[in-house]
């Protein structure tokens, strides 16, 4: 059977393969030996900004710790992982020198008010809507290279990625 004919038969499959794709194109997982890196976005920055934010879940489902212990990018002089904590009242930002700690069979959310990948010195500016390539470096699985969305922050009320 050719597809028009299938299709003629079955219409409520058009449907499903469109759906299909659009969920394919907006999940954005990365799977990485035992780690799974969901969805990276940046915060759109200021224009005047020379500073962003980027944000993923991380999966562990070794039996071991993990390490994110650097990021490299072409669009950034440096990057750095932070934490937010609120100390009296003022959202205070650590820097963390060994970088991120995933746990064995866990999960951490880099996510805004917590952890984070700052990106500093910024090359060029981010506009939402397109994509940033970083090389992220994994103290045991090794290096990946992950495409982080420009998101703006607006819309990141409204989209839940849980
Ligand atoms: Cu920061």
């Amino acid at each position: 059977m050719n597809l028009k004919l299938f299709f003629k038969k079955f219409p409520f499959l058009i449907i499903f393969f469109i759906t299909l794709n659009i969920y394919e194109a907006s999940s954005h997982d990365y799977y990485f030996g035992k780690l799974t890196i969901d969805h990276p976005y940046i915060i759109e920055p200021l224009p005047s900004s020379n500073v962003a934010a980027g944000y993923m879940k991380i999966t562990n489902r070794g039996n071991n710790k993990e390490f994110l212990i650097s990021a490299k990018t072409s669009f950034s002089k440096n990057t750095e992982f932070h934490y937010m904590k609120m100390e009296n009242n003022i959202m205070k930002m650590i820097k963390l020198e060994n970088g991120i700690e995933i746990p064995p069979k866990g999960t951490l959310t880099l996510q805004p008010k917590s952890f984070h990948v700052m990106f500093i010195g910024l090359q060029k500016q981010l506009i939402k809507g397109g994509k940033e390539k970083v090389l992220l470096n994994f103290k045991k699985t090794g290096e990946i290279i992950v495409s982080f969305n420009i998101e703006s922050i607006d819309k990141k009320d409204i989209h839940n990625h849980n």
